[in-house]
């Protein structure tokens, strides 16, 4: 986190790069809130959005830990960015996630059934009924970029006021995928937000050694792009920084990069042990500044949030998780063959028969 920076102010050292802060990790409001966050009804959405991800993201873990899913990637301390980018977007805008955005998804309405079969490995996961044009789960690190450069391309191109809205981590800045993306973005100056959520963590490669920048939004600059910082722990200001970039963008003003700083507070996925590389102290550090107590507090102190509603809300989604867990576990299996199913339309025929080839050839 940016010391000596302020809302709306600028991280130190870093004349060009704007940060954006109405939260202090203590809960206490800075400066003037936008409209939407002076509004109950929007805050507790807001918290409900983190509070489901949570839920779901401690079931899921328990479900892989109990050898009924598969590799799971937890989203700990990240709720704020998931949550407050996709309270930014509209229905008719185009998600293409990394692997941390459950968030994002559910408030757009994909199932959480459709996430565990996804995490079980079911290929019927990323087939979601509700957001039709969103892109699933994207694995390999920061070709979701270059994909909603097309995407972005493609809504210009039939003049259709969307955005395409790509998220990835801090480690996806350091491929040359993030830079190719951002570079043609800028060119045709396309409605398309990037966001990149600096968890501070790539594996076990802590930031300092990912890159040398003194900011990651900075790495908009040389593509043209205004780039920002927003705290990733402020879900307030997360959801406030891409409205922004996404009204510029549905303008015709072109493409914006937004560095969401938060804190990755689980191992990297289930199949990782963070305790090997990093030390205990900060992960604690970190809780405290976490983004559900930080809304909860405001929410008790300006809104009067009282602890039945709590309890009442976390019943309600606890019930939801429970419901998705049983709706996933009780899926029938795909056939091994399903496996190819979603990769070609037809296997027959596809690959040419290999030429039979001379025995020198074959040797040398
Ligand atoms: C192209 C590619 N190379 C390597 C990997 C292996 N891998 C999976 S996650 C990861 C680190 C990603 O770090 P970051 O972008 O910071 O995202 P985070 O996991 O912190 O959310 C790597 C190297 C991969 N998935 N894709």
């Amino acid at each position: 986190m940016p010391q000596n920076a302020d809302q709306h102010g600028t991280a130190a050292g870093l004349a060009a790069i704007p940060f954006t802060r109405y939260l202090s990790a203590q809960g206490t409001v800075q400066g003037c809130l936008p409209d939407f966050a002076k509004q109950r009804t929007e805050l507790t959405a807001l918290y409900a959005g983190m509070l489901r991800t949570r839920l779901f993201d401690k079931k899921a873990v328990a479900l892989q830990r109990t050898g009924r899913l598969g590799t799971f990637a937890s989203s700990l301390g990240q709720e704020a960015a998931a949550v407050g980018i996709a309270a930014a977007m509209r229905p008719e805008d185009v998600l293409l996630p990394s692997f941390r955005e459950q968030g994002a998804q559910f408030w757009r309405g994909v199932r959480m059934e459709e996430s565990l079969l996804y995490w079980g490995g079911d290929e019927r996961g990323s087939d979601f009924a509700g957001p039709r044009q969103d892109f699933p789960v994207c694995v390999p690190v920061s070709t979701q970029y270059p994909q909603a450069v097309g995407v972005a391309l493609a809504f210009q191109l039939r003049g259709e006021a969307r955005c395409a809205v790509a998220v990835g981590g801090d480690g996806s800045t350091s491929r040359g995928d993030f830079h190719e993306a951002l570079n043609m973005a800028g060119v045709w100056t396309l409605p398309a937000v990037f966001v990149i959520n600096n968890n501070q963590w790539a594996i076990s490669v802590p930031l300092s050694s990912q890159t040398a920048a003194a900011a990651l939004a900075q790495k908009a600059v040389a593509a043209g792009l205004p780039g920002e910082q927003a705290d990733g722990c402020d879900v307030i200001a997360v959801r406030d920084a891409v409205e922004r970039a996404l009204a510029r963008a549905r303008s015709g003003g072109g493409a914006s990069v937004i560095e969401c700083i938060s804190y990755r507070l689980s191992d990297h996925t289930t199949a990782d042990d963070a305790a090997r590389y990093r030390d205990d102290a900060e992960v604690s550090r970190h809780w405290a500044a976490e983004p559900l107590r930080r809304l909860r507090k405001h929410l008790q102190d300006a809104h009067g949030w009282t602890r039945q509603e709590e309890e009442a809300l976390k019943a309600e989604i606890g019930s939801e998780v429970e419901a998705a867990a049983e709706a996933y576990l009780a899926t029938p299996p795909q056939p091994d063959t399903a496996v190819a199913d979603y990769l070609y339309a037809g296997l027959a025929g596809a690959v040419p028969p290999i030429p039979a080839q001379p025995a020198e050839a074959r040797d040398g």
